[in-house]
């Protein structure tokens, strides 16, 4: 942040909303932009997530250190007490003829934004005058794909006075904004910039986005990252393998097979590296296979064990199997 967002390049838009009420809750209730004693060329706007989330007596949390310090502006922490409506204030920004609205909203407990939304407590604070003028796009960090019931918001929920939902904390890619027939808006989700989980939503390759507005018109150009390390993924279904459940050899013939599934993986990966040349990609690769061992439960395989084997090809050789039912 210090190295490429502070320089004397000055900031080509304004800020129109009144800045203690987008950061009144930080200890400079202003935007580091505005701030006399920081050179601030490319300015950060940022809602926190569900692992950073405010806590504690003062209610602090990571990026409210950050936000001291002048690198970032942070927004979006709504202190929500029950049985009380929650204000969204948006910060307005306007260059030229485009005036840009942006609401946000930093996590909170999924159950608790589903009954707040649901009944109706919260409020999108809109500027008085010209509403139709704004392009309004709104920051959330929750769970977006329906994980049961109340653990994840609808679309829905959300008002259709929007133009743009930048959806966090999911880790798929869908960075293609997807446009939501009902509420006619669109919803970008990036999706994390690393692997964090070894499960099949990561397969997707990793984006970033450029989001560019002009009056009431958008468009986000999609960023391949680079520097992402590899990823494959794997299901073997035991009981299709053709091995009889009472083979006195049954573990190691369901090791050699599973063996010769995660070489074949590697060297995919490895293919993959030569033909595409990625200079910067990590050279180890994060293998998975999901081992469905229904009817064998018996079979006794120690991840740990068989990826010793693993230890200097593979990024992650002691979870490389997984077993499920
Ligand atoms: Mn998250």
């Amino acid at each position: 942040l210090r190295k490429y967002c502070f320089g004397t390049k000055p900031v080509e838009f304004d800020i129109v909303s009144d800045e203690k009420t987008n950061f009144g809750h930080t200890g400079f209730p202003f935007a580091n932009f505005n701030d006399p004693n920081l050179n601030v060329s490319i300015p950060v706007f940022i809602i926190h997530g569900n692992h950073d989330d405010p806590t504690g007596a003062s209610n602090l949390c990571a990026l409210d250190i950050i936000a001291s310090a002048g690198l970032i502006n942070y927004f979006g922490k709504s202190i929500t007490i029950s049985e009380q409506i929650v204000d969204i204030s948006p910060i307005l920004l306007e260059k030229g003829c485009t005036k840009l609205a942006i609401y946000g909203l930093g996590s909170v407990k999924d159950e608790r934004l589903y009954d707040l939304l649901f009944r109706e407590y919260v409020q999108f604070v809109r500027p008085d005058e010209n509403k139709d003028d704004w392009f309004n796009i709104f920051c959330i960090h929750q769970n977006r794909t329906a994980r049961g019931k109340k653990n994840s918001i609808p679309e829905e929920f959300l008002p259709n006075f929007l133009d743009l939902v930048l959806w966090g904390h999911e880790h798929e890619c869908r960075i293609r904004p997807e446009f939501n027939v009902q509420q006619k808006f669109y919803v970008t989700q990036p999706g994390s910039s690393v692997i964090t989980a070894l499960c099949d939503s990561e397969v997707a390759p990793k984006h970033v986005g450029i989001l560019k507005v002009y009056k009431n018109n958008f468009n986000l150009e999609p960023i391949p990252l680079r520097t992402v390390r590899q990823f494959v993924t794997n299901k073997v279904v035991i009981s299709d393998l053709n091995i009889n459940p009472n083979d006195l050899h049954i573990d190691a013939k369901v090791e050699q097979f599973l063996l010769k599934r995660a070489k074949k993986l590697i060297q995919e990966c490895n293919k993959e590296r030569n033909d595409t040349f990625p200079d910067q990609i990590p050279e180890l690769p994060l293998i998975r296979i999901k081992v469905d061992y229904t009817g064998f439960e018996h079979v006794s395989q120690s991840p740990i064990r068989f990826g010793r084997k693993f230890f200097d090809i593979v990024a992650n050789p002691l979870d490389i199997l997984l077993y499920t039912k």
